[in-house]
């Protein structure tokens, strides 16, 4: 009972409080960090956020109180307590922490110069799950989700010279959050991703999209919108390299449509090009790098740029390489990447949120596209209305932060989810929402797949009208059936659509060899990639896949000692970096692929 009163507490902030718009391209803006040590305590039972009588203490830990006398009774003190690098998850930076999921107060001083005519926002990268955010004493915000971004206009709260700022981040799980109580990865909590304090003019471009029309290759569409409805405001945008200069004056929205005939070089794995744009107005200028391209479906084939590609893919996770816990910077990204393109990859699926910022812009420098999905993975609650906003939430969250970026050719909207007719209506009205926002992109979600008989597999989802390309993921030889039946192995897939194999894999404890028909071995794992490649290799349609995974992953399901210690060990590359057989299966297989489709 007191479960389901907290989790109906922890949702309702999230329904009042609408999320205000993002910042479009934080880092091109003027910004100072607040990366760094931040002091923390672990607060397991909330009581820097409840009394004794479960109401919200209007004296919270937020109010960052010193006891004033000997006989004030403080039970709490940030400057004593420990510090913590920024950003990180906290399970890996504290042993203590390690499974902990539930509160941790964070706290960081910082000097600000207020500046005339400036707006002042803090932004959030990502924090894990539900996050609270106080500055000087005062509360300036929430957000609920721990992948996306979200920013708070404090220009009312900050002060001239020393200020501070405390944030609460809880990662319970709850059963109707997104993702729900049941994952497949680690829990890290925390403050993920990077914090900011960024400046904008009172009037500032908060948004903005720039993008090939839709199926043309000479026109260059797509919007500015300001932070307020002021009209006449006069915004130009250059991107030397195409010679174009062209002005556009804002609505009484605040809001102004972008055309601009020029015929860009496209971007592609063979070619990733990107041009640097600038849009400025008197008091701003905002740059970016932007890549142009098509992508689309004709039957059963998908077209990067008019041309027929494969998706030569593999999943990721947001883990950090050699060092476990959360990756978020360039370097990580750097490395994971580097992997992929290693692979022969032209395309990652960043399972199964959206991951940070810099890994989409480092993929987009390499050439490899994207999928990126939001967390409806698995037994989301479908009927709850709360669940729904939320999801939408995160979808929003995720689509506004990377429109601008080519690399990301797929949405994903969910994970193996079980049919019923309420997750029908669910991912009908996401997938909708998707499209409604972004019809430039393809929209799909990791099926499941059906036994038809014995030796044929079904797919066969009513989400197949609402996607673009038909992914599931296959554990043919895994958790059920036999790497041998993949030679007889029959597929029916009744759509006319391209079909994409978002996961399949095999469990390998790098180092453990013996023949190929014992699991654990890295003998199994390269065997089961060489025969399901195979396998789909003959089925038409077949337009891609990302097996299961890059790396091995932490994943408190993985209990067997001694094999798992806590780790999914489906990874091609083990937790210490080391290849396994089956990354050089998969090398070949997309060696061969990337001749075929010359
Ligand atoms: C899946 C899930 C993925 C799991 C994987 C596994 O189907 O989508 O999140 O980690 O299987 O290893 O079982």
């Amino acid at each position: 009972m007191k479960k389901i009163i907290l989790s109906a507490f922890v949702l309702l902030p999230f329904l009042m409080n609408a999320q205000e718009s993002l910042i479009q391209n934080v880092y091109a803006r003027d910004y100072v960090t607040l990366n760094g040590s931040w002091n923390y305590i672990i607060d397991p039972f909330d009581m820097g956020y409840y009394d004794y009588r479960l109401q919200e203490n209007p004296n919270g830990f937020f109010k960052n109180r010193k006891a004033q006398s000997k006989t004030d009774l403080v039970e709490y003190n940030f400057d004593t307590s420990p510090l913590m690098v920024i950003p990180s998850d906290w399970n890996t930076k504290n042993k203590q922490l390690f499974f902990y999921e539930g509160s941790v107060w964070f706290k960081k001083d910082f000097d600000y110069t207020k500046k005339p005519g400036k707006k002042t926002f803090v932004y959030f990268g990502a924090a894990n799950y539900d996050t609270k955010v106080y500055l000087n004493g005062e509360k300036v915000g929430e957000h609920i989700g721990g992948f996306t971004p979200f920013n708070f206009d404090i220009s009312e709260k900050v002060k001239n010279g020393s200020n501070f700022i405390v944030v609460r981040v809880n990662n319970e799980r709850h059963p109707e959050g997104v993702p729900t109580i049941n994952a497949d990865w680690w829990n890290y909590g925390g403050i993920t991703r990077e914090v900011m304090i960024v400046d904008v003019p009172d009037v500032f471009i908060s948004d903005y999209l720039v993008q090939l029309e839709k199926g043309k290759y000479d026109h260059i569409v797509g919007n500015i919108q300001l932070n307020q409805a002021k009209a006449g405001e006069v915004i130009e945008i250059m991107i030397p390299e195409l010679k174009v200069r062209e002005i556009f004056v804002t609505d009484e929205k605040g809001f102004a449509q972008i055309s601009i005939h020029a015929k860009p070089e496209l971007w592609g794995p063979e070619n990733p090009k990107l041009y640097e744009v600038v849009l400025s107005r008197e008091a701003e200028e905002i740059k970016d790098q932007i890549g142009f391209r098509q992508i689309e479906t004709r039957g059963k084939e998908i077209l990067l740029n008019g041309e027929k590609t494969f998706f030569r893919g593999i999943c990721i996770h947001e883990e950090a390489p050699f060092r476990q816990g959360r990756a978020w910077s360039p370097d990580d990204a750097k490395v994971l990447l580097g992997w992929a393109k290693e692979l022969g990859c032209n395309f990652v699926r960043l399972a199964h949120y959206p991951h940070n910022e810099h890994m989409i812009r480092e993929a987009e420098k390499l050439g490899i596209m994207v999928w990126s999905e939001i967390p409806v993975y698995w037994t989301i609650h479908w009927d709850n209305p709360n669940t729904y906003a939320n999801a939408q939430q995160q979808l929003d969250e995720m689509i506004s932060r990377d429109k601008n970026r080519c690399a990301i050719t797929v949405w994903s909207i969910a994970n193996e989810t079980p049919h019923s007719d309420s997750r029908d209506v669910f991912l009908g009205k996401l997938a909708k929402y998707a499209r409604d926002k972004d019809n430039t992109r393809l929209i799909s979600m990791a099926m499941e797949v059906s036994g038809e008989a014995k030796d044929v597999s079904k797919v066969q989802d009513n989400m197949n009208t609402f996607v673009d390309i038909i992914s599931f993921n296959s554990y043919l030889g895994w958790y059920g059936g036999k790497i041998e039946d993949m030679k007889t192995r029959k597929w029916n897939i009744p759509y006319d659509k391209p079909f994409f194999v978002s996961e399949f894999g095999a469990g390998a404890l790098q180092g453990k060899h013996s023949s190929e028909t014992e699991i654990w071995t890295e003998e199994y794992q390269a065997q089961l990639y060489k025969e399901t490649l195979a396998m789909f290799d003959k089925v038409e349609g077949f337009a891609g896949t990302s097996p299961w995974i890059l790396v091995d992953f932490y994943s408190p399901r993985r209990q067997l000692n001694g094999i798992q210690d806590f780790f999914n060990r489906k990874g091609l590359i083990s937790n210490n970096g080391v290849k396994k057989q089956a990354f050089f299966e998969l090398q070949d297989f997309y060696k061969n692929k990337a001749d075929e489709y010359k």
